[in-house]
């Protein structure tokens, strides 16, 4: 269940294992693909992207980056990633991914249906579930199934088709959300730059050499209107330090704007019965730390070879073992991305504020802290 970015490449990658698969999607193929989501691809990403032949225009239209910078009223800082641990990362954007995901499964002839509805699971604790739903055509359909996956995000049926007194949840809220801004303009930095201000968070992300993207923290509820074009450049230039040591934001027409929540979420197990949970299905981090779609792919990663193993060998043991495993590093990025939003984020406290710029200095001045954030951000490997 689910057509994004997990869903398609579970569905790849069970192919080329010879497992045969139906994906089943709620939503058009148009509006999946054009859902501005993710913009930076870990090293273990692009690694699973390159094994299974999915790579060829993440590597000629992609930017790989060696790291990011770190800035604060008066400082800026590069993490040299390869230095520090070995790794890069690549820029590219989660609606490209999904292309190259949706044409590769065009060219697999791979059957998907898109615009279903009244999607339920069936029989999931059995040896043999089904799913049952409705097609785009009205017609009401059942799929008898080895396995179901839920590829389905945080709001499909997957996640609640784990019952209430099997499953446990964490989550955590933040006080403040993420107004997402996509700019036909140059960007005025070769790598992203994450920056601190008693104002608030701003990121400066990219797209491509003519479309940047950037982030500016705002309050819960915030209203789109409320940020004039004018605002926006004021703001991120106050807060991404213009005319720092003779670096300049440079303005262009902006094309979307959209506020995002900021939430810590992991449901555990990620199986019950027949039924295997994957991606934002079992789990979102808030965006600071660039995992979410990472850790998606992480679990498809683990989750297609041993559904390979279960169902043309029949060995079950990375199966039985795939929740444990999985959950090690969704903790991880789920810790990794809550310790980045911590100390990214200024609120009104003034105590906080100096734990928050002295995680800054300690992290950019000692080559400990320093390698300990390229790990997480670069790094993981795929099994923790
Ligand atoms: P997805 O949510 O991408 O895909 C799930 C699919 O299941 C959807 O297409 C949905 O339509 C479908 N579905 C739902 N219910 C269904 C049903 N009943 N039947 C069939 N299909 C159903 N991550 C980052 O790293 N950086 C970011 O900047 C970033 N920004 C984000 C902004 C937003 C608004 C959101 C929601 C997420 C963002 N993320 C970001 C995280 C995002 O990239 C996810 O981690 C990634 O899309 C996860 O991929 P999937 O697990 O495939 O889930
Ligand atoms: C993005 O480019 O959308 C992006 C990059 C890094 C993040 C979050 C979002 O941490």
């Amino acid at each position: 269940m689910g057509a994004g970015p997990s869903g398609l490449l579970l569905s790849h990658l069970l192919a080329a294992g010879g497992v045969e698969s139906v994906v089943l999607e709620s939503r058009s193929r148009a509006h999946v693909a054009a859902r501005v989501r993710a913009g930076i691809l870990e090293h273990s990403t692009v690694e699973l992207l390159r094994a299974a032949g999915l790579d060829a225009r993440l590597r000629a239209e992609g930017a790989e980056h060696r790291g990011i910078h770190l800035h604060w009223p008066g400082e800026r800082h590069h993490l040299d990633f390869v230095d520090l641990v070995g790794r890069s990362v690549w820029a590219y954007g989660q609606t490209e991914l999904q292309k190259d995901l949706d044409a590769a499964t065009a060219a697999r002839g791979q059957e998907v249906h898109h615009e279903v509805t009244d999607v339920a699971l069936h029989g999931l604790t059995g040896d043999r579930p089904h799913v049952t739903f409705t097609d785009a055509g009205g017609v009401a359909r059942r799929l008898d199934a080895d396995v179901v996956v839920g590829c389905d995000g945080a709001f499909g049926p997957g996640r609640a088709a784990v019952p209430a007194d099997l499953r446990t949840t964490w989550e955590r809220t933040y006080p403040f959300a993420w107004l997402g801004i996509m700019a036909d303009v140059a960007p005025s930095t070769e790598e992203l730059i994450y920056a601190w201000h008693p104002d608030g968070f701003a990121l400066h992300s990219l797209r491509s050499p003519s479309v940047s993207r950037f982030y500016l923290q705002v309050p819960v509820g915030t209203d789109v209107a409320s940020w004039s074009d004018d605002r926006t450049w004021d703001e991120l230039a106050e807060r991404l330090g213009h005319g720092h040591d003779g670096w300049t934001l440079t303005p262009g027409p902006i094309t979307e704007r959209s506020v995002l929540p900021m939430r810590s979420f992991v449901q555990t197990p990620m199986r019950h019965g027949r039924l295997f949970l994957v991606g934002d299905a079992a789990h979102t981090v808030p965006p600071t730390g660039a995992k979410g779609l990472n850790l998606a792919v992480a679990d498809v990663g683990l989750l297609a070879p041993a559904l390979v193993a279960l169902l043309r060998r029949g060995e079950a043991a990375q199966a039985d073992s795939y929740s444990e495993r999985a959950l090690r590093r969704v903790w991880r990025c789920t810790h990794f991305s809550w310790w980045m939003t911590s100390m990214l984020h200024a609120g009104d406290d003034p105590f906080d504020r100096q734990l928050q710029l002295s995680q800054l200095r300690w992290v950019t001045g000692s080559a400990a802290g320093a390698a300990g954030l390229a790990e997480n951000y670069a790094g993981l490997p795929l099994e923790l």
